[in-house]
């Protein structure tokens, strides 16, 4: 059978932009990759379940862990498996870690890519337990003629017409960044299924399609990895036609816990008159703090309180003490961080929606409910 025809409308050459209403495939994709409770940003640590996932996939049923081994193949001096006992009995590390998936904010880039329809909600702050990679990989020794190394999950599937597992590249230099870390636990459980059982990659600072989950092998090699999820997507591209840039650290970004109660389908939201506490978090890439953080009560802006977490990898809290008057208000949060990134008003535009740091939007209405 043609794999062009398996999926006309997901395919590359079928694919085009769109706009109004979301199809069924859209649909079924966001019943499987959840997002983030906005009200669960109150928690510094996003509880476990609520934490957004992004599977391209299905989820590898694992048994059991005994079985699981990591090898290290090609450019190594050293080329070793290694059962997850092994990788226990290296020093252990723990860290506290926001992720973001790439293509969060996606239906709000108009015209929409069909894919993963994010709305605002696709990030969430875990505490991952593990080892660092570093160490690994200094054990094995990269050769000096290493150029990449690729991070292979045992999920496979087809996109654009291609059958491969999920698989992403790092320079050595990236992968032997001191944070980078092989994961066995989130929040202090043994990863759940979904979020990569028995094992994963957390690469801190960047985008979440770096943090390989259901991790298997690393393979060094000599030469740029051209991988369909290196190459063919998690790219920025004006346009189809260009080669583009690589999808690399989070952009700065704020979110808001959504103020007072909500309609139940529209999620506008009701609040009563008076002062109230406007609550959110902020985070950047790379490691970079936040600096600043306003808040736009109809289109007016104030500066808000930051609580600085003591993650460098981790969001910060933001606060802001608003009296709220009768009527309909827009309420915003936009964050500048240390490197003077600020948020921007209306989404930057990515062919395949990557990358939206707009600021988040929240439309209230005040009255005596
Ligand atoms: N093996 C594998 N790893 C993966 C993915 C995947 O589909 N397969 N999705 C990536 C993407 S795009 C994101 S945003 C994060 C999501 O991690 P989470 O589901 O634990 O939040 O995992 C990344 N790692
Ligand atoms: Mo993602």
């Amino acid at each position: 059978m043609l794999l062009t025809e398996l999926n006309p409308i997901l395919q590359p050459a079928g694919k085009q932009h769109t706009s109004g209403d979301f199809s069924a495939d859209e649909l079924a994709l966001a019943n499987r990759n959840s997002g983030t409770l906005l009200e669960t940003l109150q928690n510094d640590i996003t509880p476990t379940g609520a934490h957004y996932l992004l599977n391209h996939f299905d989820i590898p049923y694992v048994a059991d862990s005994t079985d699981w081994t990591l090898s290290l193949q090609g450019l190594f001096d050293n080329p070793v498996s290694l059962s997850l006992t092994d990788l226990q009995a290296l020093p252990v590390i723990s860290r506290t870690v926001t992720l973001e998936c790439a293509g969060n904010g996606r239906r709000h880039v108009t015209p929409r890519w069909p894919s993963q329809p994010w709305s605002v909600e696709a990030v969430g702050t875990a505490q991952w337990t593990g080892t660092s990679l570093r160490n690994v990989l200094q054990c094995a020794g990269i050769k000096s003629t290493c150029k990449e190394l690729i991070f292979h999950g045992t999920d496979r599937g087809v996109d654009g017409g291609e059958v491969h597992n999920f698989a992403r590249s790092l320079t050595p230099d990236n992968a032997l960044h001191d944070h980078v870390m092989l994961a066995w636990q989130m929040n202090g459980i043994d990863l759940p299924p979904q979020h990569g059982y028995p094992l994963r990659l957390i690469v801190p600072g960047w985008y979440g399609m770096a943090s390989v989950k259901w991790l298997s092998q690393i393979e060094a090699i000599d030469h740029h990895f051209n991988g369909y999820q290196q190459v063919k997507t998690y790219v920025y591209r004006e346009s189809e036609s260009d080669i583009g840039t690589p999808v690399t650290h989070m952009r700065v970004k704020s979110l808001m816990v959504p103020p007072g109660i909500p309609d139940w389908s529209s999620r506008k939201r009701l609040v009563g008159p008076g002062t109230m506490t406007l609550q959110g978090r902020a985070w950047s890439g790379a490691g970079v703090p936040i600096q600043r953080v306003e808040v736009g009560i109809d289109d007016v802006w104030h500066d808000a309180t930051l609580q600085q977490g003591d993650s460098a990898y981790g969001w910060c809290g933001w606060q802001f003490d608003w009296l709220a008057t009768r009527g309909k208000h827009t309420v915003c949060c936009r964050a500048t961080d240390a490197n003077h990134q600020t948020q921007p008003l209306a989404p930057p535009w990515d062919t395949a929606g990557f990358g939206n740091n707009a600021i988040h939007r929240v439309e209230v209405w005040c009255d005596d409910f």
